[in-house]
C-alpha cells in the first residue's frame, strides 16, 4: 500500500539555475545531486519534512525530460508515492486494470526501486511508485 509522498519531480532546464529557489529562498535541506544514466537525467533532491522535491535536468536532447520541457516548459513532471512492496503493488494494480509503463521495478535515484504508471490510468498525472532498497 502507498505509505507517503516520497517526492514531487519538477522538470528544469538547469539545476544550477533552479536550485537557489529551493535551497536559499525556501531554505530546504539540500540532499545532493545524482545522475541517473539510464533515464538521461540529473536529479537534485531537497528535503521537505518526510518528502522531497526532485529537480530533473535532462542530460541529453533525447532525454524524456528534454521532450517534456520542449512541450510544456519547466514545471511539475511527476508525483512519486512510496510503497512497502513494489512488485506486489504492481501486480495488484495490473489486476485492477491500471495501465503500467513499467511492469517490473527498475533502479532510480538513491538506488530506489521505481516504476511508472501510465498517466492515462492516473488522471493525467505521471505517477511513480517507489520502494526503498532493502
Ligand atoms: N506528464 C504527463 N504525461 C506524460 C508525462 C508527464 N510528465 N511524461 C510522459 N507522458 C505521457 C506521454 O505523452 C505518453 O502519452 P500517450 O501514450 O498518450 O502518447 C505517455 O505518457 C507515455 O510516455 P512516453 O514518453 O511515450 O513513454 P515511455 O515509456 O518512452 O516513457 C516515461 C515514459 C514516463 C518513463 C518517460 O517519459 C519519462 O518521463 N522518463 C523520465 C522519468 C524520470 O523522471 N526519471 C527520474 C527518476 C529518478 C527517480 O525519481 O528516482
Amino acid at each position: 500500500m502507498v505509505t507517503k509522498i516520497n517526492h514531487i519531480g519538477i522538470a528544469v532546464s538547469s539545476i544550477a539555475e533552479a536550485a537557489p529557489l529551493y535551497a536559499a529562498t525556501f531554505a530546504m535541506q539540500d540532499d545532493g545531486v545524482e545522475v541517473v544514466e539510464e533515464q538521461q537525467v540529473k536529479v537534485a533532491f531537497f528535503g521537505v519534512g518526510e518528502s522531497r522535491i526532485e529537480l530533473l535536468e535532462p542530460t541529453s536532447d533525447q532525454s524524456p525530460v528534454a521532450k517534456f520541457l520542449e512541450k510544456n516548459g519547466p514545471g511539475v513532471h511527476h508525483i512519486a508515492y512510496e510503497v512497502d512492496d513494489l512488485e506486489q503493488q504492481l501486480l495488484q494494480l495490473q489486476q485492477q486494470g491500471v495501465r503500467l509503463i513499467d511492469k517490473t521495478p527498475r533502479r532510480g535515484a538513491h538506488n530506489m526501486l521505481i516504476a511508472f504508471l501510465h498517466p492515462k490510468s492516473s488522471g493525467g498525472v505521471l505517477t511513480e511508485l517507489c520502494q526503498k532498497p532493502k
